[in-house]
């Protein structure tokens, strides 16, 4: 996720940041023409001067952003006897106000051992993703999804094409060689989710303060569950528990491993 994705973040640095860096800029020009004729050596100080005291500026105000204009949450989830729930999505939808129209960077959804990785990938809508096989045996990628259909015939190495996950969703990844390879992509309007891990832990930070509706969202998820509505404060962090119901994952195995066969 982008560090630094909220833009109410960036408008109350913006605010913040005005009165100093106007005048500290100020300042600058002052020095640097007051010593430009005394040779290059000393322009080029103060030019390192300036980039120093920029690059202060910059850590101060990111610091400042963190404190103060950005919340985290921290989703827990788990089963009904309390398990933690791994590969569970967690997306949090602004209540009010435009969602972030700018998708996330690339994302890589790989086969590795005739597995795909990761086996749920959450994106933003309007994000890119390519398909690198890293097997020395092919791969046919393909899903039939209405989010987003479409095939890689077999290939191996580099994703021969990329794909744009430009609505949102739920995609099936699936291999028409392996028939046991799936994968999933689930495609949110929102710059802020995360994924569980094995501990059922996800943490969505730097989210800008506001109301979310918090979503969580499994491959194998029995019933949908209601999201939450939360107000977050900035700075603030808020935990989460979610109780969700998943199917076991089924039993279709790959044979055992023989990398150079099927
Ligand atoms: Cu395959």
């Amino acid at each position: 996720m982008p560090e630094f994705e909220g833009e109410s973040c960036w408008e109350q640095e913006e605010v913040a940041a005005k009165p100093s860096s106007s005048r500290r800029t100020r300042d600058f020009g002052a020095t640097r023409i007051g010593v430009s004729h005394n040779g290059l050596a000393e322009v080029s100080a103060s030019l390192q001067t300036m980039s120093r005291l920029a690059a202060a500026l910059a850590v101060a105000l990111l610091t400042f952003c963190r404190a103060a204009g950005a919340a985290t949450l921290d989703v827990d989830v788990r089963d009904a006897s309390g398990k933690p729930v791994a590969d569970a999505a967690i997306y949090a939808m602004p209540s009010s106000g435009p969602t972030e129209a700018k998708p996330g960077k690339a994302v890589e959804i790989q086969q590795i051992d005739r597995e795909f990785v990761p086996y749920l990938t959450v994106v933003q809508t309007g994000t890119k993703a390519t398909f690198p096989n890293r097997d020395p045996i092919l791969h046919h990628v393909y899903s039939f999804s209405p989010a987003k259909s479409f095939e890689m015939k077999l290939y191996r190495g580099r994703s021969p094409s990329e794909v744009v996950f430009d609505k949102p969703g739920v995609v099936t990844l699936g291999c028409n060689i392996h028939d046991w390879m799936i994968g999933y992509v689930l495609i949110v309007s929102t710059s802020h989710f995360g994924t569980t891990d094995a501990t059922g832990s996800a943490h969505l930070r730097d989210l800008p303060a506001g109301s979310y509706e918090v979503q969580a969202w499994h491959p194998r998820l029995r019933d949908a569950v209601a999201p939450v509505s939360v107000s977050l404060e900035a700075g603030s962090v808020r935990a989460l528990t979610f109780t969700l119901e998943v199917a076991p994952r089924k039993a279709k195995y790959p044979p055992p491993l023989d990398r150079l066969k099927y």
